[in-house]
């Protein structure tokens, strides 16, 4: 198998989290650059792989490739069951389930504060105090669920599971990449974000230091304070 993926983004740093965790070695990672160029990249890749050209893909080496982390995070998840981070029960599993929709849903939102927002992303994105607005306001709307959501003392319960890597993919991304700290109502997440960021496996990547520099300060240069 083959992961094709970049170190420090919101999704793929799921991935890379994930496989970590997990203990998973035997998948080939190629980095891909960040922002991307596809018009830069040889005939046939990743452009032709997944039209979406975003990150992560996996070539599962059987001819099929995935995008969407989620799926691959499920698929690598049903390929090797063990340990398990999906959730021994049906009740498990779906708490998990629910807890990653919700930061996904978040980090969507997170997204559309950062790219309209940010000065670093004014030149690929249209700058828009409106979006970015909307996007912060939804983000936290989305944070506080999941605090309100959260079993402990992992988000999803007494495992660490696929929410715990997507969750802390964004946590870890939004506080240490454009400087938004866990909001101050949200205690429960604000404790599992100090604890998980000691594991091994979570080490904070290392960021371009332009880029960060750029995008650090999100809520002074968007004057938006969770
Ligand atoms: N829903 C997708 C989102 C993937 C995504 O947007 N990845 C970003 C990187 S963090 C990307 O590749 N963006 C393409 C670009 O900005 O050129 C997933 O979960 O995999």
């Amino acid at each position: 198998m083959k992961l094709y993926n970049f170190p420090w983004g919101p999704y793929p740093r799921r991935l890379t989290l994930y496989l970590a965790e997990k203990g998973i070695t035997d998948i080939e990672l190629i980095e891909v650059e960040f922002p991307h160029r596809p018009e830069r990249w040889p005939e046939g890749f990743l452009l032709n792989l997944n039209p979406a050209h975003s990150l992560p893909v996996l070539d599962t080496g059987n001819g099929m490739l995935i995008g969407q982390s989620i799926a691959i995070l499920e698929y690598l998840e049903e390929r090797h069951p063990s340990p398990n981070m999906l959730g021994g029960t049906l009740e498990e599993r779906a708490r998990t389930r629910e807890l990653m929709a919700i930061f996904d849903e978040a980090t969507s939102f997170f997204g559309l504060w950062a790219r309209h927002g940010s000065r670093l992303n004014a030149e690929r994105h249209t700058p828009s105090a409106e979006a970015a607005s909307i996007g912060a306001e939804r983000f936290a709307s989305k944070l506080r669920v999941g605090e309100a959501k959260f079993v402990g003392p992992f988000v999803a319960g007494s495992r660490i599971t696929i929410a715990d890597c997507v969750a802390m993919a964004l946590i870890e991304f939004a506080d240490r990449f454009y400087g938004v700290p866990v909001p101050a109502d949200c205690p429960k997440l604000a404790g599992w974000y100090q604890r998980l960021s000691d594991r091994e496996a979570m080490r904070s990547p290392r960021y371009p230091e332009e880029m960060l520099s750029l995008a650090y300060g999100l809520p002074e240069q968007t004057r938006i304070f969770l």
